[in-house]
């Protein structure tokens, strides 16, 4: 009996740990005993700030669990089986109280804080034997950060309206609050402007698209592409995003990035045209020229694009504007000298002024991205700060609003997962851990200047992303992470337990069909060096704490076949090792190659570090045993931007050599070439070194593994010495910028 009541106590616990799910975690969250039954005899009593929450709240539970339950918007006496939800001015706008017992539900708070009541209830929803219920709880929330926001990229690839409201609901149903709508660029003007209709009939569509990264030679799919937004649509979406307590914050981008509207308007480029709508990604020459005539035509703009948006922020770009169009313009030039500019950064920060002044006229505030610093900031401009942190750091301490969006932590056009099955993307890595740890306040920032900081957004590019179910695979359960870093106090924070939230999280995510990816059930591997006869060693990890890792060593499935993975396994020669959690849902067979030499495991020293983004300032990624395969930010190519390679490996003893192997990669558009060449120096006593072999560029013109043999001979030390090819050349991608050097796998046989 007593054996039973344990048991019973145990299944219950475990059922409501895993029931405690919210994401964000709130402030403070107290589970108490008993449940509210939640059945179509339930009534919610709202006031009138409240009827929509209440609405929300009536509208999901019909859509989800199939039954109705009633509004009242009048403030009877206490009836059990009420949900009450009320406005109490007295409390700031986004916190709430959410008590839940047996009996009745009560919801008070400000107004945005009552409508984040509900999506906490939503969350807090269980089927449990046919009934739909809420455990018994007390809640007391409020936001960290007032700017907890997304961006979504509609103009290197459009997306509907639906997909956009979509796009809202979900991230309110995360207590994200700023939805910042990228609306033009160079591949495409998406919104229209009643008095210059050539924006979308002209600026709106393209004649084809680049084909993956067919940069050079060019590939396009030769199929018209466009689309814009009504006036009538915008009003729409933005009303929808209200009503969620979402602001939308459009950006038109300028003076860069504007391809689309130029080749509707080519009056307002410095060279006067013709232009056409960008067919690939990057970045552009022509920009708008600093004419009054260009300001008269933004200020056109900006008055029928603040009248479609109320939001207290207009982002007005100001990102990647190359300044070639300025200098080579006589009206730039001669323009610079009458206003006593000194260079054209100045004078990107002078229309960025005007601009800010027409902004100001019509009571709104200006933010752009971080080259808005160039040249000096506009008085009351913030900045949107993506390339790092320095540029959020500098304009918080010079005492400017600022919202943190580092491409390291907050680009969710990059990979979130380094299996070869991921779809094509920009690059970088950045996977769901990352996201979670990301800190918006930069460690630089005193108490005071910290106080700039509105918070952080994660920016959704697509050039690579053509579809709702990509960017949503893209987006999540990223922005789960993300909703958690700007809502949730840091102390409050634990990987380990949105872990598990989120493993019942995902649930959720299916009901309302988010197709996120399923990278959190990989499992995680990581390859540590060892000694002697245990060159390396691979550790197996996952993220939610009930998998079962088996493996395989000689091919076979590790589905059925296979070894229950206890311990980290010793790599001693070249093998396949594959893996599996068979605990995970849609878990899926992973496998890591290893190819071994004399020089795998060994300690190995570098003069320059490699650069943090590709081998994160580690050598030992060159003698870890794995060659890098084609995916550049797959985190196994090691990546020097000037620097030459300079790398000695200790082989412990005395060997018998007489090949090194190593892996380079050429990808020119990337910035990254072959180096001048590879001399490889023998020592015994890692003092004195002598030359073994050289190779020049002209031998390996393709890159890939490229051996250098040279005569037998004994060393304990091998020097690789890899020239970096130096400034890239006039009239490719990148001109007059240092090169990337990437490298990985030295071998030695
Ligand atoms: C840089 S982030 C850009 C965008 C690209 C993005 C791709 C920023 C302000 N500019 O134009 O889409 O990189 O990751």
């Amino acid at each position: 009996m007593w054996r039973f009541t344990i048991l019973l106590i145990f299944l219950f616990s475990v059922q409501f740990s895993r029931s405690q799910s919210i994401i964000p975690m709130p402030e403070i969250i107290t589970f108490k005993e008993g449940f509210f039954d939640c059945n179509e005899n339930v009534m919610i009593r709202h006031d009138r700030q409240t009827e929509f929450s209440a609405q929300y709240f009536s509208d999901y539970i019909q859509e989800v669990y199939g039954f109705k339950i009633g509004l009242e918007d009048k403030d009877l006496s206490p009836r059990a089986g009420t949900i009450k939800i009320k406005v109490d001015p007295s409390y700031s706008n986004e916190y709430y109280k959410l008590k839940v017992t047996s009996a009745e539900i009560l919801i008070e708070g400000g107004a945005a804080g009552c409508f984040y009541a509900v999506q906490s209830l939503i969350q807090l929803l269980e089927l449990k034997n046919g009934k739909c219920i809420i455990r018994a709880v007390e809640i007391e929330d409020k936001p960290r950060f007032g700017w907890r926001g997304l961006h979504l990229d509609v103009c290197r690839h459009f997306f509907s309206i639906d997909f956009v409201k979509k796009y809202i609901d979900l991230m309110a149903r995360h207590k994200l609050n700023t939805f910042h709508w990228h609306l033009t660029d160079d591949q495409g003007w998406r919104i229209e402007i009643k008095k210059y209709p050539k924006l979308t009939e002209v600026g709106g569509w393209r004649k084809e698209t680049i084909v993956d990264k067919n940069f050079e030679p060019f590939k396009g799919d030769g199929t018209p592409y466009g689309g814009f937004y009504t006036q009538q649509q915008i009003r729409e979406v933005v009303e929808y995003a209200r009503k969620r307590h979402v602001t939308v914050v459009p950006e038109i981008e300028m003076p860069g990035h504007a391809l689309a509207a130029l080749a509707a308007y080519p009056e307002y480029s410095c060279s006067g045209g013709p232009f056409e709508v960008g067919t690939k990604w990057g970045v552009f020459e022509d920009v708008f020229c600093p004419a009054e005539k260009t300001f008269k035509f933004l200020e056109d703009i900006l008055t029928e694009v603040t009248d479609l948006f109320p939001s207290e922020y207009i982002h007005i770009g100001g990102d990647e504007c190359p300044k070639e169009s300025w200098r080579k313009s006589a009206f730039c030039q001669a323009l610079m000298k009458e206003k006593g500019l000194k260079d054209e950064h100045e004078l990107q920060s002078y229309f960025v002024r005007r601009i800010e002044i027409i902004l100001a006229a019509k009571g709104r505030k200006l933010i752009g991205w971080d080259e808005i610093l160039e040249g000096g900031l506009a008085p009351g401009a913030a900045v949107m700060s993506w390339r790092g942190e320095d540029g959020g750091i500098q304009a918080a301490k010079a005492g400017h609003r600022v919202v943190m969006t580092p491409g390291s932590h907050c680009y969710f056009d990059h990979y979130q997962s380094k299996s070869t099955g991921e779809p094509l993307a920009i690059g970088g890595f950045t996977p769901l851990e990352k996201v979670y740890q990301y800190e918006p306040v930069p460690k630089a920032l005193s108490a005071s200047e910290s106080k700039f900081v509105m918070g952080a957004q994660a920016n959704l590019w697509t050039e690579y992303i053509k579809t709702p179910q990509h960017a949503e695979y893209m987006a999540y359960p990223r922005v789960c992470a993300l909703a958690e870093v700007l809502w949730t106090m840091p102390e409050k924070k634990s990987p380990g337990d949105f872990y598990t939230r989120l493993t019942r999280h995902f649930l959720l995510l299916d009901k309302w069909n988010v197709n996120y990816s399923r990278a959190f059930f990989e499992i995680k591997s990581e390859i540590k060096s060892g000694t002697g006869n245990a060159p390396l060693y691979l550790e197996l990890k996952q993220r939610s704490s009930e998998g079962q890792i088996f493996y395989t060593t000689d091919g076979a499935d590790p589905r059925e076949k296979g070894v229950k993975y206890t311990e980290p396994l010793i790599i001693d020669k070249s093998v396949e090792i594959k893996f599996i959690d068979r605990n995970a849902k849609n878990s899926i067979v992973q496998s890591q190659q290893f190819e071994l030499s004399k020089a795998s495991g060994k300690p190995i020293t570098l003069t320059h570090p490699p650069d943090e983004r590709y081998g994160g300032g580690e050598a030992f990624g060159l003698v870890n045993g794995i060659l890098a395969d084609e995916n550049l930010s797959g985190g196994r190519w090691l990546g020097w931007w000037g620097p030459d390679l300079d790398a000695t490996i200790d082989l412990g003893s005395s060997q018998s050599i007489a090949q090194v192997e190593l892996g380079l990669l050429r990808m020119e558009n990337s910035w990254i070439y072959l180096p001048q060449f590879i001399e490889v120096f023998i020592s015994e006593d890692g003092q004195k070194f002598e030359t073994i072999a050289k190779k020049s560029s002209q031998e390996y013109s393709a890159g890939g593994r490229v051996r250098i043999d040279f005569k037998r001979c004994n060393a304990r030390y091998v020097k690789v010495f890899v020239k970096n090819f130096g400034t890239i050349p006039n009239g490719k991608e990148g001109e007059g910028n240092k090169s990337w050097l990437f490298v990985d796998e030295i071998s030695v046989r």
